[in-house]
């Protein structure tokens, strides 16, 4: 990974630049990413007033320009539906926020289909914490009438994905599969700039991510494997600390570039996981994958996984290769039945 190397480049000229290499290059995949970071802009502009929004909606819920006020997470994804349709490049889209998928008018649709989480860490957005937006990319089948199916798709089959981070600076991050690339936003300019380039997450964990306070909810191999990763620090250093802010695409950020390992495994007791496979767990298992890391639900990757359902939830582990793959050996090692 270079630091800073390109930078001036911005996410128009990397995006233009990428795309004679990328096999689905016809203009409009490059056209896409460059709309998304302009609702990444939006967006980022409407976080930054976030605590101010809450304050004129407590207030009566017209803001001091006399506009209706919305939650931030309504304005989030309204933004990213608005600019993906005007795109001309989006036959179909599914976000988190809404029930159903979104058919876009045949004058305004073009070859991709977008499936976003326009405001990841609900919980976190009250309280000026860092926060963020997820999207991956697939290319419509050809000659395909739009339908659940356009949607259901396999995270293997992604073109590109990424993430926006909403935090001390407003970050970028996407892959159409070759490097894994994070553009900073500058706010005098309005311009997304090249900061980091072919991020590869780092091989070792240093960072362990959870909530803890699901443990007696865990299945059984969960606290065998946290227990193995703790006790690395029996030695003189630590190796590993805990790193946990309750926004999956802000912890995942720190973790690819620091190396740490997420885990939000299924409820034992009901047999769920609770983050959503089409919006969360495949756009970041895209990009952990292409930066050399692995995504797993503990039993197969989770790019494999076959969906059935938009908001179908899963259990998750990602980060470093060797230790996803441990926690694999540990699913099959500790198994529910023997419990
Ligand atoms: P959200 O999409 O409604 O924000 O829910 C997903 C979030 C993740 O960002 C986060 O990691 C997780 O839920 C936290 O859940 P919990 O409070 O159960 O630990
Ligand atoms: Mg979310």
């Amino acid at each position: 990974m270079s630091l800073a190397a390109d930078f001036g480049r911005t996410l128009t000229q990397h995006v233009l630049e990428n795309q004679e290499h990328h096999p689905d290059a016809r203009g409009q995949l490059s056209a896409l990413l460059t709309q998304i970071g302009v609702a990444g802009k939006l967006i980022s502009a409407q976080v930054r007033r976030a605590g101010l929004i809450e304050v004129w909606g407590a207030t009566g819920e017209t803001n001091v320009q006399g506009e209706r006020v919305q939650k931030l997470d309504q304005i989030a994804n309204d933004t990213f539906v608005e600019v993906l349709k005007r795109s001309g490049c989006v036959a179909a889209m599914a976000s988190e926020e809404e029930e159903s998928f979104i058919a876009v008018p045949a004058d305004l649709a073009g070859d991709y289909v977008v499936v976003f989480d326009p405001l990841d860490g609900s919980s976190n957005i009250d309280v000026g914490v860092s926060i963020g937006t997820i999207f991956a990319i697939y290319r419509k089948r050809p000659d395909e009438a739009v339908s659940l199916n356009t949607i259901l798709r396999r995270g293997r089959d992604l073109v590109a994905g990424g993430y926006i981070v909403y935090g001390s600076s407003t970050v970028l991050v996407y892959s159409s599969g070759q490097t894994v690339d994070c553009f900073t936003l500058d706010p005098s300019s309005g311009e997304f700039f090249l900061t980091r380039s072919d991020v590869r997450i780092p091989e070792k964990t240093s960072l362990l991510s959870t909530n803890e306070c699901n443990s007696p909810y865990w299945p059984r191999w969960t606290s065998k494997l946290i227990d193995t990763i703790k006790s690395r620090n029996d030695g003189p250093v630590r190796e590993v600390s805990a790193r946990h802010i309750g926004s999956l695409v802000v912890d995942f950020h720190r973790n690819l570039v620091k190396g740490g390992l997420y885990l939000y495994p299924v409820n034992r007791r009901t047999g769920r996981g609770k983050l959503r496979l089409l919006y969360e767990c495949n756009p970041l298992a895209f990009i952990a994958e292409v930066a050399g890391g692995r995504a797993s639900n503990g039993e197969i990757p989770i790019l494999d996984m076959v969906p059935t359902e938009l908001h179908q939830r899963c259990g998750i582990i990602v980060g470093p290769k060797a230790d996803v793959e441990l926690a694999e050996k540990m699913v099959r090692d500790f198994p529910e039945s023997d419990s």
